[in-house]
């Protein structure tokens, strides 16, 4: 009975495992496809552009929800959110820095894929 018992645990927690590998080997395509990934950006990360209005355009791999995404410029850890143009092609986030000075950035953005998922991520650039 004892040892009865210990075995149908043993059982039920290598279904449990066999499950989560499966659950596993289906979330592994789901991540490559569905989330938004960053492909390229303007500016490129580590780029170095002229003092002004830069012209931010950021390009997924699949599409994105603008109106629920966001965008930051970070100045010496100083976050200032920008404003995102809803009317840009569904895989990018597209919207301009207020006139900038020399110095190090750091762009931050967040999006919700068309499955509802968030992905996160940033990048820096320079000015001067
Ligand atoms: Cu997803």
């Amino acid at each position: 009975m004892q040892s009865y018992l210990k075995s149908s645990r043993l059982s039920t927690s290598l279904f449990l495992c066999a499950s989560l590998a499966v659950a596993f080997l289906f979330a592994m395509p789901h991540a490559a496809f569905a989330h938004a990934l960053l492909q390229t950006s303007n500016p490129a990360a580590n780029a170095t552009v002229h003092p002004g209005v830069v012209p931010v355009l950021l390009t997924y791999n699949s599409r994105v929800d603008a109106a629920h995404s966001s965008l930051s410029l970070v100045l010496a850890g100083k976050a200032q959110p920008l404003a995102i143009d809803v009317k840009a092609p569904a895989n990018v986030l597209r919207t301009q820095t207020p006139p900038l000075k020399a110095g190090h950035y750091e762009l931050r953005w967040q999006v919700v894929a068309s499955d509802g998922h968030i992905s996160r991520g940033q990048f820096s650039f320079d000015v001067k």
